[in-house]
């Protein structure tokens, strides 16, 4: 969707290119990467973590990209978060690219400060399930995968599981999209390496089980060209879908308007003994490293 809107906006620019005198051209020194966008975006700081380069903001819909959601954004100019403080209302520019996306510009604007964070919305409650630390044997679940099927977690014994979380319909790319085309370069590189082990298996959740049925899940894993041998897509029960994000880390709120899902990241590896090796936070991670795990927990032993 994203390249067609793409797409869409080079047709427009190209027309618009066209009706110009050739002398009103700008030169070459502001030609923009031919996949990056910009917007100019409205909203109200919720976190400051200066340390991280990130700051967590509530933003309002940006219309033909992302409706309004409260996420983290990289904040590559560190002294823009100068003299913010949670609840500012801010006007940012946001950038992104086919893999990358940021802010800079960071404006306090003179609306009326917040004094209580935002409400959330639909929060479930789920309170029957542990925390899973490293080395505790992984709990079962069942889902169902891209092509309709039930499945349970157990099935993967024998193998290095490693799993993540999504929803199909998140544009940013350096959230979902980051963690499929992660996990495509670890299924790319496993598949190549020669002496690579063939008991592992990657499995991507979605926690938007309403929109993302199994077929949409189909349509979305071919565009990932996922070997469906070693890299599976499921949805399940919404119960249980929150009760192992819980159990990993992994939270998740609708929004209000019910299109956003604001959401963090966990990536997890579960050894071929079933026993969880590693919890791995947010996007800070390389497909390099997960193919180092992956190889690890296919030898594990008992
Ligand atoms: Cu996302």
């Amino acid at each position: 969707m994203l390249r067609t809107l793409l797409l869409l906006m080079a047709i427009t620019c190209v027309s618009c290119a066209q009706q110009s005198p050739p002398a009103a051209q700008p030169a070459a020194e502001i030609t923009p990467q031919p996949t990056q966008q910009v917007f100019q975006v409205k909203g109200t700081i919720v976190e400051l973590t200066p340390a991280e380069k990130s700051v967590r903001i509530q933003h309002e819909e940006i219309p033909g990209y992302m409706p309004a959601m409260t996420m983290p954004f990289e904040v590559r100019d560190t002294n823009e978060l100068a003299g913010l403080e949670i609840g500012d209302a801010v006007t940012f520019r946001m950038t992104v690219t086919e893999n990358d996306g940021w802010i800079d510009q960071l404006k306090k604007v003179s609306a009326p400060r917040i004094t209580a964070l935002p409400k959330v919305p639909g929060l479930r409650f789920v309170r029957d399930v542990e925390p899973l630390n490293v080395g505790d044997a992984m709990t079962d679940y069942r889902f169902t995968n891209q092509l309709g099927q039930p499945f349970k977690l157990s099935e993967f014994r024998g193998q290095a599981l490693a799993f993540t979380f999504v929803f199909t319909r998140c544009p940013y790319p350096t959230f979902c999209p980051l963690m499929s085309n992660n996990f495509r370069q670890v299924q790319d590189a496993l598949l190549k390496q020669p002496n690579a082990p063939t008991n592992w298996h990657l499995l991507t959740l979605s926690f938007d089980p309403d929109w993302d049925s199994p077929a949409r899940l189909k349509a979305y894993a071919e565009g990932m060209r996922h070997d469906p041998k070693h890299w599976t897509f499921a949805t399940g029960d919404l119960t249980d879908i929150t009760a192992i994000a819980e159990q990993v880390g992994e939270v998740f709120v609708r929004d209000a308007d019910g299109t956003g899902i604001s959401h963090n990241l966990r990536t997890v590896v579960v050894d071929a003994q079933g026993r969880v090796q590693k919890i791995i936070a947010e996007n800070k991670w390389t497909p390099e490293e997960l193919v180092a795990e992956l190889r690890r927990a296919a030898a594990a032993k008992p």
